[in-house]
């Protein structure tokens, strides 16, 4: 899959009072700027166009523009975040994506599914079920995508505490291969993968992303570094420590199309 254009959002000055689970302390919102600025640099880097949205104080989460849509090839979809504060993020995600497509489709409630939890692996769809992606949200996901040719598999993570979405276990790096966490590699939907498996200390380096030819990795995950470049991929590593403490990686900073 070639990309061409990025969205991003920066992260606003209220940044850190968006949900987290993490016990890594309260984050820096000029280190995160700094952090945000260098990761829209590697995007463009993979050759993408990056639009930069403005930052949304009244949303402290909205810098993580990945859950509040789903970008393919044949429809463009606004999702309906599963965390109530989360929920009016789309309509900023909505104006920016009507620049570039004329129509979204939309997930209705009583459906919720973040865009964290659905993974593209060409023209099948993984679908995590999660605290933030219901059966009815992944229900309405499927029959949009289905009815557009694409296939779909749902993956339960519900019960894995330390994933707060499918892609903070595994990231799809074509040819059928997948980075993939180790509570994830012993499930059936994904036996016809080859799967690279990340070890269990580095497991926040599974939310990596492939674009175009270089796979983006957080910084500070040594060993499937060593692994992913031994396989032949071009790194580009990114410190993303702000972004971390208010669990989030680097596929959730972006929405890539
Ligand atoms: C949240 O809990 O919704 C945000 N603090 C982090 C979202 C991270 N998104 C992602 O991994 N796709």
């Amino acid at each position: 899959m070639q990309f061409k254009n990025a969205i991003t959002c920066l992260p606003a000055q209220s940044f850190s009072r968006g949900l987290t689970s993490s016990s890594e302390g309260k984050p820096s919102v000029e280190k995160a700027l700094d952090q945000h600025r260098r990761y829209c640099d590697a995007l463009r880097a993979c050759g993408l166009t990056v639009d930069i949205l403005p930052p949304a104080p009244e949303y402290p989460d909205s810098t993580f523009v990945e859950d509040t849509a789903i970008l393919t090839a044949r429809v463009a979809i606004i999702t309906r975040p599963g965390a109530p504060s989360r929920l009016g993020e789309i309509e900023l995600i909505k104006k920016a994506i009507l620049g570039y497509r004329t129509e979204v489709v939309h997930i209705s409630a009583p459906g919720s599914v973040d865009g964290g939890d659905v993974c593209q692996a060409d023209e099948h769809f993984f679908i995590g079920l999660s605290a933030r992606t219901n059966a009815e949200g992944a229900r309405q996901l499927s029959s949009i995508l289905h009815a557009r040719g694409y296939t779909s598999s749902t993956v339960d993570i519900r019960g894995q505490s330390r994933l707060l979405h499918l892609k903070s276990g595994i990231a799809y790096l074509g040819n059928k291969r997948l980075v993939i966490a180790p509570e994830l590699s012993g499930l059936s939907a994904f036996q016809t993968y080859e799967l690279i498996e990340v070890p269990s200390a580095e497991i926040y380096a599974a939310n990596c992303i492939h674009i175009n030819d270089r796979v983006l990795i957080p910084a500070g995950y040594p060993k499937i570094a060593k692994i992913l470049e031994s396989r032949g991929y071009t790194l580009q590593i990114l410190e993303v420590a702000e972004f971390r403490k208010m669990d989030g990686g680097l596929s959730c900073l972006s929405l890539r199309f």
